[in-house]
């Protein structure tokens, strides 16, 4: 029989996922759910013909550098994969794989509860009550803002911005988008959702803008100082994919000026970090990096990376290809 391929995961991942990888192949798991030091993953990349990062893991160049030649494929336990140095990977030759449309529905969940909370002062209201600060209705007391009839702007129409928008729809927002090129006429029409061109001319028009797309060079603070003071005061913006996506220093400028009117937040540019002025902003929603954090979705996620260990390593090509590397 073959030699089962040495797959080293780098963080805990749910036990029924951790079984079924010792089953299949020679895995190495880290049982202490630290993220592993530099000196544990240069170890890794020197052993593992598999390597099983998460986000909290910085794959980069140098890492890369330490890599044995038996290192093939670097198989992420999720979507994003702005953790890894794609260059250095093709450069080695190695194959990157992701686990996306699994945790497309669970993450525009959490952007849409953002956007009911930031507009419906969900977590405002309950801290109010919990601190013993509600001393009975008043009219004009607690006014969020009308959900229904608001535009809704969505940067990155893949499986996460798609999900959005059919939940965006049923709560009655009108569907607006700007991405690299036009969904399908169909899909356009299903959402009756608007294309801009111009992503400049639909910040300007909307009421909510969702950031639902990866972090690339290309995208680096798509929403950049000029762009966040092209978006309307009274407008909210929400971020479900990376931090680095927003100049977060002149969003917290602008939440805490009152220049814009509101903010859902689950990723930030320093995570675990947290620019103290966004704590500061009484608009702000703010949740620590938990858009995809269900437990189906997680099972979901170690399943994605299952097969695509299994098909590569069967010396096929992995159905969730970020970069292809030699097989
Ligand atoms: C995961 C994420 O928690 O998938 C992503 O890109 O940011 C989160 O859903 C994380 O990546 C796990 O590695």
């Amino acid at each position: 029989t073959r030699k089962k391929p040495i797959v080293v995961v780098t963080r805990k991942l749910p036990d029924v996922i951790e079984t079924r990888m010792m089953e299949l192949f020679d895995t190495r798991l880290n049982l202490d759910d630290h993220p592993l030091t530099v000196e544990q993953l240069t170890e890794a990349v020197r052993t593992a013909d598999v390597l099983v990062p998460t986000v909290t893991d910085r794959i980069d160049e140098a890492l890369l550098a330490e890599a044995g030649e038996n290192l093939k494929l670097i198989a992420s336990f999720g979507a994003g994969v702005d953790h890894i140095d794609l260059k250095a990977a093709k450069e080695k030759g190695i194959t990157v794989t992701n686990t996306p449309g699994v945790l497309a529905e669970d993450t525009a969940d959490m952007a849409m509860a953002l956007i009911l909370a930031v507009y419906r002062r969900i977590t405002e209201g309950e801290r109010v009550l919990r601190d013993g600060e509600w001393h009975g209705w008043s009219p004009n007391w607690m006014l969020g803002r009308r959900i229904h009839g608001k535009r809704l702007g969505i940067i990155g129409m893949g499986r996460i911005g798609t999900a959005l928008a059919k939940r965006a729809r049923g709560f009655g927002l009108s569907v607006h988008y700007h991405n690299r090129h036009r969904v399908d006429a169909d899909l356009e029409n299903e959402l009756e959702a608007t294309y801009w061109e111009s992503l400049d001319q639909m910040l300007a028009r909307m009421d909510i803008v969702s950031v639902n797309c990866p972090h690339t060079p290309a995208t680096y603070h798509i929403l950049s100082a000029r762009r966040l003071k092209l978006i309307q005061k009274h407008a909210i913006v929400i971020n479900t994919a990376r931090g680095e996506l927003i100049d977060e220093k002149t969003l917290a400028d602008l939440l805490l000026a009152g220049d814009i009117g509101g903010a859902g937040l689950d990723v930030y540019e320093r995570e675990p970090n947290i620019n103290p002025k966004l704590l500061r902003a009484k608009t702000a929603v703010l949740m620590p990096h938990m858009a995809s954090a269900t437990l189906e979705g997680r099972i979901d996620m170690g399943e994605r990376v299952i097969i695509n260990i299994k098909t590569f390593v069967d010396g096929h090509r992995p159905p969730d290809r970020v970069l292809e590397g030699l097989l």
